[in-house]
């Protein structure tokens, strides 16, 4: 069956540009100046909308267990949330648990995506513990599972965290089988100290979970994670959720020295901080807790974080969307901070937020497709599949409402979450609608896709490996 949506505006990596796009299947066929396509299929009518690729979000942790709970939306309830938002795949986050096999924990995260997901998705994976045998598996997982790139923690003592000596060895093995290393830039043994030392004084609630989280701690370990990359030989690193401005600096002079280190950051670190968690009442600043923690308005992260996308020393937006409930699971740490599980959910806005910063110029169109799209597709090995709209991709595409408005809450996101941290926002531009591999799955707000339509979608290596 083939399609064509006609006289929109389509944001390619060079910029705008007015252009048919005919669908052939599930792929692009071809593009063709406006009013050249050939009469026959069926049309969507573009008028007054731009033609983008569909959203790739590179960090999701849906249904991760964590605090002793887990991430409250699940494969279906999650990637349904993200394709309404205009995104049409994530790359989601498999787990090596402590002591345990790598192939079991990734057979687990298949086993929980498999058959669920709206949207096509694929893997990174965490290794909670680097040996001689998860150095193995890293080059099976690299060679025969599509996995490409594998998220290690410099925090969290005792649930993910990895010490230098093993950090230097996964990123041994990834500079030989041309993995990237995706780092948790923190300090996490000296925020333990922090944290233990904040609750012997009495200070329990959860704006203190981000006074406990300084920069410094998020600068030290980023400076020190790109300097054991430089060991092992420049081995490819991304340095995950980049909250803060000293750490985004080690990132700039990396780069500036031509060195294989690349960021994303989040929307909730452009928009949100750490004076909104401070001013609501009671336990409510729980739904803000997450690491890294939300900055203070009163320095120039978000105006620092906003400069690095558009040089490029920040690669890729993602959401790190790991949303937890208040009820039940946020208040585990009613009366300990550091028991609040850490994340914020925004899987499904993450597109209309960034567009925001076209709006506010602080980002070009073609910037906004590259950050939330374009880039993520490339650095982790789904181009051109998935990314750009060009013949031969996947017909994964957004119809994007420049004049529509979208308005943020609770009552109306389809995220499993009983709160949202961006309650009551109003902001510019609104998905219209959304193809996943040439079928309509969203329309004016009607959501027409389902469950288990998704495809698991094995990666390749990163086009930005040097
Ligand atoms: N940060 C979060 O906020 N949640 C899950 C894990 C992480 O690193
Ligand atoms: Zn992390
Ligand atoms: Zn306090
Ligand atoms: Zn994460």
């Amino acid at each position: 069956m083939s399609t064509l949506i006609k006289n929109g505006t389509v944001i390619g990596p060079t910029g705008p540009y007015a252009a048919d796009v005919l669908i052939d299947g599930e792929t692009i066929a071809a593009i063709y100046a406006p009013g050249r396509a050939p009469d026959g299929p069926e049309v969507i009518d573009a008028t007054g909308k731009y033609v983008i690729p569909g959203g790739v979000d590179a960090h999701t942790h849906m249904q991760l267990p964590f605090g002793g709970t887990a991430a409250s939306d699940t494969f279906d309830t999650g990637t349904k949330a993200a394709a309404i938002g205009g995104t049409t795949t994530i790359i989601d986050f498999a787990v090596q648990r402590y002591g345990e096999v790598v192939q079991d924990g990734l057979a687990a995260w298949h086993a929980k995506a498999g058959g669920n997901c709206h949207i096509d998705y694929g893997f990174h994976m965490i290794l909670g513990g680097v040996d001689d045998d998860a150095l193995k598996a890293m080059d099976q997982l690299v060679g025969s599972e599509g996995i490409t790139s594998f998220k290690l923690f410099m925090a969290y003592p005792g649930v993910f965290y990895s010490d230098d000596g093993q950090i230097l060895r996964a990123m041994q093995k990834a500079r030989d089988n041309g993995a990237m290393i995706m780092m948790h830039a923190e300090n996490g043994p000296a925020i333990d100290v922090l944290v233990k030392q904040a609750l012997e004084r009495g200070e329990t609630d959860p704006i203190h979970h981000g006074l406990t989280r300084p920069q410094a701690l998020e600068a030290e370990a980023t400076s020190r994670a790109i300097w054991l990359a430089s060991v092992a030989a420049d081995c490819p690193l991304y340095i995950v959720h980049l909250s803060a401005s000293k750490a985004l600096e080690q990132v700039k002079a990396a780069r500036d020295l031509g060195r294989n280190v690349f960021a994303e950051t989040c929307p909730q670190y452009l928009y949100l901080t750490l004076e909104d968690q401070l001013g609501a009442p009671g336990f409510e600043g729980a739904k803000w807790v997450c690491s890294t923690p939300l900055r203070s308005k009163h320095e120039s992260h978000r105006a620092d974080l906003w400069q690095g996308l558009r040089t490029n020393d920040l690669s890729v937006v993602s959401t790190d969307h790991c949303p937890f409930c208040m009820k039940d699971q946020k208040e585990l740490g009613l009366g300990d901070f550091s028991k609040i599980p850490n994340g914020i959910g925004s899987v499904e806005h993450r597109v209309d937020l960034l567009y925001q910063g076209v709006v506010d110029g602080k980002l070009s169109l073609a910037r906004w497709v590259e950050t939330i799209a374009t880039t993520p597709a490339r650095m982790f090995g789904m181009y051109p599949k998935k990314g750009i709209i060009a013949p031969g991709s996947d017909a994964d595409i957004v119809l994007y409402d420049p004049h529509g408005r979208t308005r943020i809450s609770v009552e109306t996101h389809h995220m499993n979450m009983d709160h949202s941290a961006w309650e009551g926002w109003e902001i510019d531009g609104k998905v219209d609608t959304v193809l996943s591999r040439g079928e309509v799955i969203a329309s004016g707000g009607e959501y027409t896709g389902r469950a288990g339509r998704g495809k698991y979608v094995p990666r390749g290596l990163s086009d930005y490996l040097l």
